[in-house]
């Protein structure tokens, strides 16, 4: 029996993958009112195809509960956050969890930490918190990483098809967690030692930030001087070995916006171009809000009240706000004093942050000008709405006359 610990955006998915190809599973987290919420037959975040997979696996015996369970194998999916001063991963609740595993697992159960952990961490924290229970590492139970890969907005096709990575120091037991998490990977499992597979897991990250950053640098450089970044950016792209991302309002999400960071707290004499790459990105809610008040002045709009932001989650058709550059913007133009811009986003029902509406065409009336923060669905299918309006797209996703971009 395999018990996943922690039941969050990666735990419970993978736990119900498991569970639905065959694996007994128990998932256990300390969070009551969630274990309450999956028990009552519902899940707790919207993800496409989670719904249709939760069912599998409760047909399949899958059970939740807020007990550590006593058994040979674990799977440790809890959060690592990140300090935002010191730029350093917190594995406090990793360490935590660890710890109590190894108050009830028995001799020979194999750990495997699927949380993302800075480079180190197995050798330096998680190893001594087994073995500060009495077990010897190697002998006693066995220490696995196997990092996770997959994307919000697209996790359960990539649960299926990704590769994977199985960071293990003995090779029987990494063949032996490959085996478990080939009942529903179809991609190519790759097994290595643990301190290869949290580098990996870190630079995999750093590359698609370092790559945003270069996107968001060259919009910088093409507003100076007055130049189509998109249109620059997709000839280059025509070059066979060309493939640069997109420019946007900043980097959001628990990864990409964090893990770079680790190599930095790490390494600062060495890592330059990463942690310049980082404040670029940090840098670009900023920019927008710059952008905002360029186009105000030259429309001749004075109220920044009658500014509205479309779209507060860190990328489209997701309910996740980690990270948000909307989120870094609003907190960014507290500090300049001028509070005020109205905000909608059609994936968040809950009320966040000041003057939010939970309908569109409410937010629409009470805004002179939208701000596309986010590429949702909803806004490419309903941009006529927005005739009329001043917008900034900040993704390009609307095609209207007019529209602004960074
Ligand atoms: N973004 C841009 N321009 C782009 C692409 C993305 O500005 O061209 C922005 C997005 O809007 C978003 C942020 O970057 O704010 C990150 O979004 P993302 O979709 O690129 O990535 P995440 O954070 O949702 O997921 C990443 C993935 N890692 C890589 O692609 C290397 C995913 O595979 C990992 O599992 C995940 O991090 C993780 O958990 O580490």
């Amino acid at each position: 029996m395999v018990n996943v610990i922690g039941l969050g955006y990666i735990g419970l998915p993978t736990a119900l993958m498991m569970a639905s190809h065959g694996v007994e599973v128990i998932g256990t987290d300390y969070n009551k009112e969630l274990v309450d919420t999956l028990n009552n037959g519902h899940t707790t975040f919207k993800e496409d195809g989670l719904d249709e997979l939760f069912q599998d696996a409760i047909n399949a015996g899958i059970k939740f509960s807020n007990e550590y369970q006593v058994t040979d194998t674990y799977i440790v999916s809890v959060p690592t956050p990140y300090d935002k001063f010191s730029k350093k991963v917190d594995a406090t609740y990793v360490i935590e969890a660890v710890k109590s595993v190894a108050k009830v697992a028995p001799k020979g159960a194999t750990v495997v930490v699927e949380s993302t952990v800075s480079p180190g961490t197995m050798e330096k924290f998680v190893k001594p918190a087994i073995e500060a229970a009495g077990f010897k590492v190697g002998e006693d139970i066995n220490l696995v990483h196997a990092p996770e890969r997959i994307i919000p907005g697209n996790m359960v096709y990539e649960l299926y098809h990704n590769n994977r990575t199985i960071g293990a120091d003995d090779k029987v037991i990494g063949e032996k967690v490959k085996k478990l998490y080939s009942s529903f990977c179809q991609g190519e499992i790759v097994i290595t030692d643990i301190k290869t597979a949290e580098m990996t897991k870190v630079v995999e990250n750093t590359f698609r930030a370092v790559n945003i950053a270069f996107a968001n640098e060259l919009a910088k450089i093409c507003r100076h001087d007055d130049m189509d970044v998109y249109e620059i950016i997709k000839i280059c792209n025509m070059h066979p070995r060309v493939n640069i991302l997109q420019p946007g309002p900043g980097v959001g999400g628990h990864c990409i916006s964090v893990d770079p960071w680790f190599l930095v707290g790490d390494y600062p004499g060495l890592a330059k171009v990463i942690a310049e790459s980082m404040r670029i990105n940090d840098s670009m809610p900023d920019f927008v809000l710059n952008r905002i008040y360029e186009i105000m002045k030259e429309k001749g709009l004075k109220d920044i009240s009658r500014v509205g932001l479309y779209g507060l989650t860190y990328k489209e058709n997701v309910d996740d706000m980690r990270e948000s550059p909307t989120l870094q913007l609003l907190e960014s133009q507290e500090r300049h004093l001028a509070p005020g811009l109205k905000v909608y986003d059609p994936w968040v029902t809950k009320d966040v942050v000041e003057n939010q509406y939970h309908d569109f065409d409410t937010f629409l009336n009470n805004v002179d000008m939208v701000v596309v923060m986010v590429g949702h669905s909803e806004i490419k299918e309903m941009q006529g709405k927005l005739a009329g309006k001043v917008v900034l797209d900040t993704r390009k996703v609307i095609n209207l006359e007019g529209v602004y971009r960074l």
